[in-house]
């Protein structure tokens, strides 16, 4: 199942590791410093820290510079609760530890526009789901079309066939009604 839940508990687990190293509140200098700390090598999530870090003033809501608690968990509810857009999609795909697979964003990615059925430029896993059910749908439609082609194929005979016994049904019967 697609879904962008993992990105969003990866931003939440990101933000939490980060906070808990500097508990005055969190700086886009101390996100830069946690970045380059060798300590936090293994448990720290680059692509998470860096895109904290690069949408740092759209998360310090009050703009104090100064990531609060509340800060963080109202812009990651809220990005849930309303989508990603391309860029931010984009942005997170950079490494493959970001919280879904690569090939989920290649295919979020790929059919962003036809996935966006509300048109507001964001994919909600709504979306996404609502998106998979259309083209499984259509797959299956296909499929039945395909089906009923080839069973018409069957019906009617080969036409290029140049053995003279491979009468179809349908020209047997015409043949056999001419004479
Ligand atoms: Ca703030
Ligand atoms: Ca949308």
């Amino acid at each position: 199942m697609t879904s962008l839940s993992g990105i969003y508990a990866g931003l939440n687990s990101t933000y939490a590791y980060l906070a808990s190293q500097y508990k005055d509140g969190l700086t886009l200098e101390n996100i830069a410093e946690a970045r380059t700390n060798t300590e936090n090598i293994n448990n720290l999530n680059q692509t998470f820290a860096s895109y904290l870090q690069t949408n740092f003033s759209a998360l310090d809501a009050d703009g104090d510079g100064v990531i609060s608690a509340a800060e963080a968990n109202n812009t990651i509810s809220q990005m849930s609760a309303s989508g990603l857009t391309k860029a931010q999609l984009t942005q997170l795909q950079a490494s493959g530890a970001s919280g879904i697979t690569n090939s989920d964003y290649s295919y979020i990615l790929e059919n962003f526009e036809a996935m966006d059925f509300n048109g507001d430029g964001r994919i909600t896993d709504a979306e996404i789901a609502a998106y998979k059910l259309k083209a499984a749908k259509m797959e299956k439609e296909d499929e039945m079309a395909h089906r009923a082609a080839s069973n018409m194929s069957t019906f009617y005979g080969d036409d290029s066939s140049s053995s003279t016994g491979s009468y179809s049904i349908l020209s047997y019967k015409y043949k056999t009604n001419k004479n």
